[in-house]
């Protein structure tokens, strides 16, 4: 079927043919949750976000807001097709028989809550609390996609229940220090026990046939079982990062900008053991650049590494953050166009160009790249 911009198709199969719609999150309303254990075990030991909570100052969610906005215009100028969440009241508490949280989170990152594998769009299982509504944001758009594609998929994964048993205890405390969870996280010792399929979308990265999903924080073994199941004519395969002390999600360690060609994060080195696949086909992994920043902005749950959180155009054309100078001078070195684009006062808001999309519609289909 053609692309036409009138009317929704939902395909894409990978992470770098030519984009042609997508969704860009919102920073409305965004609130800095109360604790909770995943959170808990999130939250740099030494961060400024520590024991707080409420709504985000109003003037941080303005400018989120301008970034985000600007970033849909300069995607829309270029002919890619955008839509975006609505907001719901995240001030309202969550409860459910099995929990309870004071508020909600926000419509960013949307990479986080949406899978798109093909025609199919998946809402994740998440894995906070205060997340567990946010596919909510994106039901306006699912209703019209669904009416409008007639190839259209929209699946939602099972709900978790989320009570402590899904966290492990060792993880709640505020003094655990960077040795032991480094340690832990060789072990593969994570938050998240395997009590029940856990996972956020953006821990899954499409490279066609094929699905890499980061096992940490946010995405348990089961969750990695279950997206195996559900997508029977796919290869899943569970990668994990040893060098990261707080592994939630795979876009700040693991970016594909091509066929062949991986960024890899030279803080979370993927093992030997798990390079088999790219080796044996020819893909080449890279270390990223160096991030421009010693410190993430103010409030923000995310490491400096978002430099390398940049969203593929299409094969040869990349955005990256408009102060990640290093990461934009590597992507001239391997010969792609880079397009700055100015989003880092939108970080706190849950991620970088990557994290604030989710793919729509992509050319090109399911390909084999690891035959
Ligand atoms: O490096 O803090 C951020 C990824 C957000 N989706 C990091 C991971």
């Amino acid at each position: 079927m053609e692309w036409s911009a009138g009317r929704t198709q939902v395909n894409s199969w990978n992470e770098w043919d030519p984009l042609r719609h997508v969704i860009v999150g919102r920073a409305t309303d965004c609130h800095i949750p109360p604790n909770e254990p995943a959170l808990e075990a999130k939250v740099p030991e030494d961060s400024d976000m520590r024991g707080m909570w409420g709504k985000r100052p109003q003037e941080s969610i303005d400018r989120g807001n301008e970034l985000l906005d600007g970033f849909a215009a300069l995607l829309e100028a270029r002919g890619i097709r955008v839509d975006r969440p609505d907001p719901i009241d995240f001030s309202q508490p969550v409860t459910t028989p099995d929990f309870h949280t004071g508020s909600q989170f926000g419509c960013m990152p949307p990479r986080d809550v949406l899978l798109t594998v093909g025609h199919e769009m998946l809402e994740a299982t998440m894995s906070y609390r205060c997340r567990w509504f946010e596919y909510l944001c994106y039901r306006p758009l699912m209703q019209r996609y669904f009416e409008e594609d007639p190839r259209f998929r929209h699946e939602a994964a099972p709900k978790p229940r989320l009570t402590d048993a899904d966290y492990h205890k060792d993880y709640l405390s505020e003094k655990i220090g960077v040795e032991k969870r480094l340690q832990w996280a060789a072990d593969k010792h994570f938050v998240t026990t395997e009590e029940e399929p856990l996972f956020d979308a953006a821990d899954v990265l499409r490279f066609g046939r094929d699905l890499v999903v980061q096992h940490g924080f946010t995405t348990n073994q089961k969750g990695i079982e279950w997206l195996r199941r559900h997508f029977p004519d796919h290869r899943v395969h569970a990668v994990n990062f040893p060098g990261d002390p707080y592994p939630i999600h795979i876009d700040a360690t693991f970016t594909p900008l091509r066929p062949g060609l991986i960024l890899n994060n030279p803080q979370r080195r993927l093992p030997e053991g798990q390079r088999e696949m790219f080796h044996r086909n020819g893909w080449e992994i890279v270390d990223a650049a160096q991030p421009a920043h010693n410190s993430p902005p103010p409030l923000c749950y995310s490491s400096t590494w978002l430099s390398m959180n940049v969203l593929v155009l299409d094969p040869k054309t990349v955005c990256v953050e408009k102060s990640e100078v290093y990461q934009a001078e590597q992507m001239d070195r391997l010969g792609m166009e880079v397009i700055p684009v100015e989003l880092r006062d939108a970080y706190a808001f849950g991620g970088g160009l990557h994290c604030c999309t989710a793919d729509v519609y992509r050319e090109g289909g399911c390909e084999d790249y690891f035959p």
